[in-house]
């Protein structure tokens, strides 16, 4: 049979997918190009199943009932977006751009882009990526301590890696593999993790961390560095400046004071500690379990400093500058997003801009959007490849919320939870089903054909360049998508229809990994040439402290936290039964002290509360895992249940709430390790 290789543009890795063909060349089967490096996830490869999904969406659907009553008419792509595009330039003409509110949700580059392109032109300033919920606080803290993006890429001279709140067999499988490869050959895996998993199983030592106690080790490791002599001394006296406030913060953080914060025994913090400053070269991989705390940006200037303190930075095997976009590459440069067509003080018009502690930040956070919805200043709702009400704080609350907008427009594959509530659903095409153009690292670019047509779904960029050009900025987009695609390629030198005989054009010499850039000889790229291990000015401090969360008790007398699960991504795939196999419900893992407390067993349902609210799931008992704790399941609704309101019960996000970000520099919000009850609960 014939194959084709395709590759998936559902987030940022663009994993390669070969993809086998029948005879009319019609895609029967897809497994991932494993020999290019691939190692993809279930939802890039259950892409046929999703496109031959009975609940997925064909046609525009106009909402006919009440919000959220599932009463929907399938109308022309003609109508929808005439209708669309008049509703947004009505909210445009009554109260200006401000009154717009763009969310996009986890990383899809291309799609991103060109969303961002449009606001950028309307001068939209209300506008959410995933960021404060996501990556950002890390990759922010080490352009401000290091002066560059890090790549934390795992090599063959990496000899110990540090796994911290992060578990890649489940989420990042190319991780896992570079890990797997370093302890072939000998290196050292360290894991900090409260929830035994498939990484602390191949760890050479396991930190089971009580939830959001994280930055109280991190001290406690810097104080040991200190004392022990095994800091970077060279470095340090050259390179670095707020040296003695980091020994003063970590000062009270000694052993037995960091074990008792932390739950771990105190030979366990200081093994952990020796090997990470004496076994390098190590990388340090901060998860999500550190960026979801309001005070994450500190967490992830916790981990900047270790490495600084230890050298571990701008050599081989550690963490190194990002290398940089070919200048084929045009997704993010401001030739497509038009940045620089958007002003500063457009900017500042944004919602929370006055609460937005860290400027470099850029965005603030849905909570700050939503406050604005409620005192009307926001009219107009557009998510493009989303669900905020899953995945923001306060699932109920962000539900209610979004439903006030005078108009609200979702791009999604499915109904999901947010698409329910708004006025408009337009379908959206999966990789498999437009033409493509790939900017690869080093410079290639790869051509992708159209494998399946006329399901009746559009490309996220076809639908925006469609509305761009109903919204009167024809000048600034295109005719038609090959236009788009030769606009992209203008850098390359090739139009679409050239490359689509060459398939390829081979990489321009722009390097492809990152490599060491000489800092320790030239100074780093910060202002002022040095290591920030102190930022004055901080509303955090200039240095990380330990802030600790409130402290489990009375009618809250547990801590909850969650995970990702490795067959879904987010709230995405309940729909598909190759996934749902996987994992048919949510299983929330509950330590073995509270599960006696409560009487539960392997399989019974538990009900978890906070005083937001309360989820229910599957209960699996773990004698392992870290005392007087619970992991919930992240991004869990039933698709099959016609009632939002039901549909939402097993979702964890009715338990966190958006008071716990003030005063955070990047707004995060708080999940992990925050106090709550967990009970048995009788029935489903
Ligand atoms: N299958 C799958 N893959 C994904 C995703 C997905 O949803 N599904 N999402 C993608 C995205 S957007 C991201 S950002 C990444 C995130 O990838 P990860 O960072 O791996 O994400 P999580 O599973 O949320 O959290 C990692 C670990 O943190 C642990 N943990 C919980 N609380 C704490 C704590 O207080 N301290 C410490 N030290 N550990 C704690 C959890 O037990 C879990 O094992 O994954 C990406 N890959
Ligand atoms: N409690 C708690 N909350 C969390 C997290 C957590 O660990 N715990 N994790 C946080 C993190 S790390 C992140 S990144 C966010 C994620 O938050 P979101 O990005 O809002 O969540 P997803 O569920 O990934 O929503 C993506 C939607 O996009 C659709 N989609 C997928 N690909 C495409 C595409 O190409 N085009 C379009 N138009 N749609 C597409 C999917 O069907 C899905 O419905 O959630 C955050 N929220
Ligand atoms: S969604 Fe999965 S398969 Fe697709 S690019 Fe991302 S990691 Fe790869
Ligand atoms: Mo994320």
């Amino acid at each position: 049979m014939k194959t084709q290789v395709m590759t998936c543009r559902f987030c940022d890795r663009e994993c390669a997918m070969v993809v086998t063909l029948d005879a009319q060349g019609r895609p029967v089967s897809l497994r991932p190009q494993h020999e290019t490096g691939t190692v993809s996830c279930p939802t890039g490869l259950h892409a046929l199943e999703l496109m031959g999904n009975p609940r997925r969406v064909v046609h525009p659907l106009r909402r006919t009932g009440p919000r959220g009553s599932g009463k929907w008419e399938s109308i022309s792509w003609e109508e929808a977006l005439d209708w669309a595009a008049g509703k947004l330039r009505a909210a445009l003409d009554r109260d200006g751009p401000e009154s717009l509110l763009f969310i996009k949700g986890f990383n899809k580059p291309l799609q991103g882009a060109v969303f961002d392109r449009l606001a950028n032109l309307l001068g939209v300033p209300n506008r959410l990526g995933a960021g404060n919920m996501c990556h950002q606080a890390q990759a922010q803290s080490f352009v401000d301590t290091f002066g560059f993006p890090a790549d934390r890429r795992i090599t063959s001279e990496t000899r110990t890696v540090v796994l911290w709140g992060s578990n890649p067999s489940n989420t990042m499988r190319w991780v896992q593999r570079d890990i797997a490869a370093m302890k072939r050959s000998g290196g050292r895996l360290v894991v900090i993790d409260p929830l035994p998993t498939r990484m602390t199983q191949i760890a050479d030592l396991w930190l089971p961390i009580r939830p959001g106690t994280d930055a109280a080790l991190a001290l406690g490791w810097m104080r040991l560095i200190l004392t022990e002599g095994w800091e970077d001394r060279a470095l340090l006296e050259r390179w670095s400046r707020g040296l003695d406030e980091v020994r003063a913060a970590c000062r009270p953080y000694t052993l037995e004071h960091t074990a008792r914060l932390t739950g771990l025994p105190a030979e366990q913090i200081r093994l952990g500690a020796e090997w990470f400053a004496r076994s390098g070269p190590a990388i340090l991989y901060g998860g999500n379990a550190l960026d979801h705390n309001w005070d994450s940006y500190q967490k992830g200037r916790c981990l900047a400093i270790l490495l600084a303190l230890t050298g571990q930075v701008d050599r081989p095997g550690a963490a190194l500058h990002a290398a940089p976009a070919s200048p084929r590459n045009p997704i993010r440069t401001s030739r497509l997003t038009c940045a620089d067509r958007f002003t500063p003080a457009q900017r500042q018009q944004m919602a929370g801009w006055d609460e937005a502690l860290l400027p470099s930040a850029r965005q603030t956070s849905g909570q700050a959007m939503l406050r604005a919805i409620e005192a009307g200043r926001l009219k107009a709702g557009w998510v493009l490849g989303g669900d905020p009400v899953m995945m923001w704080a306060d699932s109920r609350c962000v539900a209610r919320v979004l439903s006030q907008l005078d108009f609200f427009m979702v791009q999604d594959f499915f109904l999901t939870p947010t698409a329910r509530i708004a006025d408009l659903v337009l379908p959206v095409a999966t990789y498999l089903e437009y033409e493509n153009v790939f900017f690869q690292p080093g410079g290639a670019v790869q051509y992708r054909p159209a494998l399946v047509t006329g399901s009746g779904a559009r490309s996220d960029m076809d639908i925006v360049n469609e509305m761009g050009n109903r919204l009167g900025l024809s000048a600034d987009f295109w005719p038609d998508m090959d236009a788009f695609w030769d606009f992209l390629l203008e850098e390359s030198g090739v139009t679409l229809d050239q490359l689509r005989t060459l398939g390829r054009l081979e990489g321009d010499g722009t390097p492809a990994v990152p490599v060491p850039r000489g800092y320790r000889e030239t100074g780093f790229p910060t202002a002022d040439g040095t290591i920030h291990l102190s930022i004055p000015d901080l509303s955090g401090g200039s240095v990380p402290s330990y802030r600790p969360l409130p402290e489990p008790g009375g009618r809250y007398p547990d801590r909850c936290t969650n995970y990702k699960a490795p067959c879904f991504f987010h709230s995405a795939g309940r729909q598909m039964a190759g996934q749902r196999a996987a994992q048919p419900e949510p299983l929330a893992y509950v330590s073995a002290d509270v599960a006696a407390r409560e009487g539960l067993s392997d399989g019974d349902w538990a009900r978890v509360s906070t005083s937001t609210g309360s989820v229910r799931q599957r209960v699996r008992v773990r004698s392992d895992m870290a005392r007087g704790t619970v992991a919930l399941a992240i991004g869990w609704w039933e698709p099959e249940e016609p009632s939002l309101e039901r549909a939402l019960d097993y979702n964890c996000n009715n338990l966190t709430s958006d008071a716990a970000l003030l005063g955070g520099e990047i707004q995060a919000f708080s999940c992990r390790g925050i106090p709550c009850r967990v009970e048995k609960f009788f029935g489903k």
